[in-house]
């Protein structure tokens, strides 16, 4: 049964330095129907992405900002949307890129996908129909492997774990521990499914055409590719014991075999 999200969802967009981004971003998302809205979580970007987002909250009321003390990181800055939506009583927190990567008419699909029942949905390069557009060869290998581990290692079932384009319901937000989650940066994303998954959530997966970005600067480091491989050796020595993986690994691939091509 489809559901109106009207009023009850919130885009989260972490920034740092998206000052060419930020005005078009919240203008097309504020422009889709079912009055959507943003939350902009700043980390006291030295372009002034903070002080344009101040000027897009003065003028509209469904756009709020909240302001850090410096560069926190992307975990952490998805944490603090989560909980401003939380307490403000959102039932659908979404989370994007400013940089465009992500279409903000495609979260049309997201909440769909959400209103028939799904606990998180993924806005999916790699499900059938999802695509990859002006990525340059190294990135491309780095997130096939990123994905590629957490499958074979921490048995994730979702095609595109490293994906920010996202929706949450609420009551995942509720259930699970984010003050538990160990990663700050760009690996939250792998931890957040893992412990969706292993929690029992309904996870989905949208298709979406990723659009590498044309305005502003990548914020990815080799640290934070690093800090990924920490994460997935994390996960897999701290939470799953080798036969509960060899387990969770066999009914993961025959599950895989049943998904449609
Ligand atoms: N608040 C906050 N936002 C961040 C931080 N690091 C990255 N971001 C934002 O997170 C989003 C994703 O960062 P990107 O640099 O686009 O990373 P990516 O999309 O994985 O990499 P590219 O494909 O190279 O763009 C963007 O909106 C960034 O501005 C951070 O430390 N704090
Ligand atoms: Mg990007």
């Amino acid at each position: 049964m489809a559901v109106n999200w009207s009023g009850s969802a919130l885009m989260i967009v972490p920034t740092y330095n998206e000052c060419e981004n930020i005005e078009r971003l919240v203008t097309r998302l504020r422009a889709l129907p079912g009055n959507v809205h943003v939350l902009i979580v700043d980390d006291a970007s030295p372009d002034g992405t903070g002080a344009l987002a101040d000027g897009l909250a003065a003028h509209d009321p469904g756009v709020h900002v909240i302001h850090r003390a410096g560069k926190l990181g992307l975990g952490t800055a998805y944490k603090a949307g989560f909980a401003y939506g939380l307490a403000a009583g959102y039932q659908y927190l979404c989370t994007m890129d400013a940089d465009f990567s992500h279409s903000p008419e495609a979260l049309h699909d997201l909440l769909a996908t959400a209103g028939h029942g799904y606990d998180l949905v993924i806005g999916s390069r790699y499900a059938p129909g999802g695509n990859v557009v002006g990525s340059t060869w190294p990135r491309k290998l780095v997130s096939y492997s990123a994905n590629w581990l957490a499958h074979t290692f921490l048995g994730i079932d979702a095609r595109d774990c490293t994906a920010g384009f996202r929706c949450y319901r609420r009551q995942v937000l509720e259930t699970i521990d984010l003050d538990a989650i160990f990663s700050s940066g760009y690996s939250f994303l792998i931890e957040m499914i893992f412990h969706c998954q292993r929690a029992g959530f309904r996870i989905g997966e949208t298709p979406i055409t990723f659009v590498n970005r044309t305005e502003g600067a990548s914020k990815i480091s080799k640290s934070e590719i690093y800090k990924a491989l920490y994460t997935i050796v994390r996960l897999r020595t701290r939470a799953l014991p080798w036969e509960q993986l060899i387990g969770f690994y066999q009914r993961h691939r025959a599950r895989r075999s049943e998904l449609p091509e």
